[in-house]
């Protein structure tokens, strides 16, 4: 099972570039750069990734992009990422990126999106990996940030298909970026939002009320609710599952107790995805291997992961029939 784990291609969904700044870039990155960061080595910075709840990772992960200064750094941030991809046999992978991050340090929104792009092209030409990028806003910040946030992807959205929104769950309700999201449909956008990972059920339902979100990052929360499950599967809504990282954030104490296979067997279009792979211990493979270990099912069941992701994926009708 191990090998057939391995070896299936894999699309990817759910998955934030800063996420994948592993200790050994982030200590390189931050010597070139010359940020002080309060780690000395690479076992220093592992230590630190213990996590009780989101607020917790989020706190580090926000410390850990500060070392990304220049284009060629998002560069190599995104381009090491896509040789993950390549050993997972991720054959297309949908990236965030949270734009504010980086543009509250003073870093221009041109040198982050340049940087990511240009290793996406790289990626597609030399591994045969095919991408798209979203941008996410940061729900912490304020509704004035993220309209500004849209303003300067409007030179690059050739590069972008579609707005985000991640970050902090709790206390910060989608109702705060609907005239943003609005805004970001009628410019040709496609959304997406992080519901229903910390936050209630009735947070998914917002999201897909008010934000008009067209899949679920996250979206576990959503078995509080058997009518909303109902709903993910009549309306066919996908929900982008990140099962690590739902152990490591205490969203499920054991991964026997994660809720993931049961939603496949209930036919709702879950998909398996790695989030913050460098912090949360694994990329894509690890994923599935862990599913699969605390919870066996048969290989139609672990295929039906990709094709589901194949289906709730951003690329065009031609190139989904090419994938399955
Ligand atoms: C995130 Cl796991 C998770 N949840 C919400 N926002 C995030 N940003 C990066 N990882
Ligand atoms: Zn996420």
């Amino acid at each position: 099972m191990k090998e057939f784990i391995q070896y299936l291609p894999k699309v990817e969904l759910h998955l934030h570039i800063e996420g994948t700044l592993e200790p050994e870039l982030m200590l390189a990155l931050a010597k070139r750069n010359n940020i002080d960061i309060p780690f000395n080595s690479i076992a220093e910075v592992r230590d630190a990734y213990n996590f009780h709840n989101l607020q917790s990772f989020l706190d580090i992960y926000f410390q850990g992009a500060d070392v990304l200064i220049k284009e060629q750094d998002f560069f190599e941030l995104t381009w090491a990422y896509l040789l993950r991809c390549q050993a997972d046999n991720v054959v297309h992978t949908e990236i965030f990126f949270d734009p504010q991050a980086h543009t509250q340090r003073g870093i221009c929104f041109d040198t982050v999106v340049n940087g990511i792009h240009r290793a996406l092209i790289k990626g597609t030409t030399e591994l045969g990996i095919s991408s798209k990028l979203i941008m996410c806003f940061l729900r912490h910040l304020d509704e004035e940030s993220a309209f500004k946030t849209l303003a300067q992807a409007q030179d690059h959205q050739d590069k972008i298909i579609a707005v985000g929104l991640d970050s902090t769950e709790l206390g910060h309700p989608a109702a705060k970026f609907e005239q943003v999201f609005k805004q970001a449909i009628k410019q040709g956008f496609l959304t997406v939002a992080h519901a229903g990972e910390e936050g209630p059920a009735s947070n998914i339902h917002e999201a897909l009320r008010l934000l008009h979100i067209t899949r679920i990052d996250h979206g576990v929360r959503c078995t509080d609710d058997e009518e909303l499950v109902q709903q993910l599967v009549s309306e066919r809504i996908p929900l982008t599952v990140c099962p690590l990282s739902n152990i490591k954030l205490k969203v499920f104490e054991r991964m026997e107790q994660h809720n993931i296979v049961a939603l496949l067997r209930k036919g709702v279009c879950v998909t398996i995805n790695s989030d913050d792979p460098a912090y949360f211990g694994g990329y894509m493979t690890d994923n599935f291997l862990a599913v699969n270990q605390a919870l066996p099912m048969n290989k139609t069941e672990i295929a039906q992961f990709t094709f589901n992701a194949i289906a709730a994926s951003f690329i065009s009708k031609s190139e989904k029939q090419r994938l399955t």
